[in-house]
């Protein structure tokens, strides 16, 4: 590795991601909050008026503002000071493509979840990747908070026994009301089957709740049963999912994601049940672990500083009492990511295998709600 790759910022682009893009902005405020990225091209939006708009907002030069991210793949590939990395943050649909364009020039892919549309999908990216060599890091924001990291740790210490039990459930409530058909553009190519895939709640949200729960875990899906169910009325879509989890080794679960639970906001809470204790994480309060045993009382593991509680090498950037959330745990992803293109050894992303995961999944899941809750194997 040139000594270059060890002091400069690592150069990003952006595919997606355009005025009035969630995910766009959070994916920016991580890549910064740790100084390892500049974002120096996009091609920002689907038309290249608001694409050029988007761009200039972002005080990115004119002549790297792409009307296309074939165009873009293309022009960074050859510049000498070319992107390194792309963030990749459009509807499902273009994941795949606009990865497979990137890869194809050797340029390393951070991509928003779900990794692709279908398995097949997933995994023609999954061998062009390798191919390529580029690093691929999947955005599951959730596994990048302090004590989550935490709660794999710990699980993986023994500190609750064998496990027995995972519940995990995500729920929202943005698609109570039909506002895909009301003008709201991020309610609408989520629940346009085209833009989406196949998959609604479960592709959007219910990939980051089985992820999280696999990641803390550590078990492996051995099958499942799934019922989908769409509530409002003219929806492509499911907006809820219930799914029972059956693990390698004989652990059970059960999954809940759902976009239409009113008052619920961005609730994803997970509770892993061992033979001699439990561990519970609420992403709304991303601060706190809490660790039970039997006829004890409750323990508040609580983010410290410079390690959690039990010496989890995790990131902080300032000293605990003081909140972090959830674009730290963005950040973390990117910071890691900044690491592996270092060339630091051992650093774990969420990459490939989780997104081929998370695809089998999905498709487990339709599956068995189409054969009338069969048990399937992912
Ligand atoms: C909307 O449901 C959404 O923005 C998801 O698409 C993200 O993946 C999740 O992190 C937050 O909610």
């Amino acid at each position: 590795m040139s000594d270059d790759r060890k002091t400069r910022r690592i150069r990003l682009g952006m595919v997606g991601g355009g005025e009035g893009s969630f995910i766009g902005a959070a994916h920016r405020i991580a890549a910064r909050l740790d100084d390892q990225f500049e974002l120096v091209a996009g091609a920002f939006s689907s038309t290249p008026e608001r694409s050029h708009a988007s761009a200039a907002a972002l005080h990115i030069p004119r002549e790297r503002s792409y009307a296309s991210y074939a165009e873009m793949a293309q022009a960074e590939a050859q510049r000498p000071d070319g992107i390194d990395a792309v963030a990749i943050v459009t509807p499902n649909h273009l994941h795949v493509p606009v990865a497979r364009a990137f890869a194809d020039q050797g340029i390393h892919i951070i991509c928003d979840k779900p990794m692709a549309t279908s398995l097949a999908e997933a995994q023609g990216l999954a061998q062009r990747v390798d191919e390529r060599g580029v690093l691929f890091l999947l955005t599951h924001t959730y596994s990048g908070y302090p004590m989550v990291r935490q709660a794999r740790e710990l699980v993986a210490q023994g500190a609750i026994g064998a496990v027995r039990i995972v519940q995990v459930e995500y729920v929202q409530d943005w698609l109570g009301e039909p506002i895909e058909q009301q003008g709201n553009k991020q309610a609408a190519w989520r629940n346009d089957p085209k833009q989406a895939g196949p998959a609604g709640a479960l592709g959007d949200i219910g990939t980051h709740a089985y992820h999280l729960a696999g990641y803390v875990s550590g078990l492996k899906l051995q099958e499942l049963a799934a019922e989908l169910s769409t509530f409002v009325p003219g929806r492509a879509l499911d907006d809820h999912v219930q799914v029972m989890l059956r693990y390698e080794g004989g652990a059970r679960g059960m999954l809940w994601a759902s976009q239409v639970a009113s008052g619920s906001r961005n609730g994803l809470r997970l509770r892993v049940y061992g033979s001699t204790g439990s561990l519970q994480f609420d992403q709304e309060k991303p601060e706190e672990l809490w660790l039970t045993r039997p006829g004890q009382a409750s323990q508040c593991l609580y983010r410290g500083v410079p390690a959690t509680p039990g010496g989890v090498p995790v990131a902080h950037r300032i000293p605990a009492g003081h909140p972090e959330g959830y674009l730290e745990a963005f950040a973390q992803l990117y910071r890691d990511f900044a690491r592996a293109w270092r060339g630091e050894a051992g650093v774990e992303l969420p990459g490939l295998n989780e997104g081929l995961a998370g695809m089998a999944f999905v498709e487990a899941v339709l599956r068995s709600h189409r054969d009338g809750m069969r048990w399937v194997r992912p």
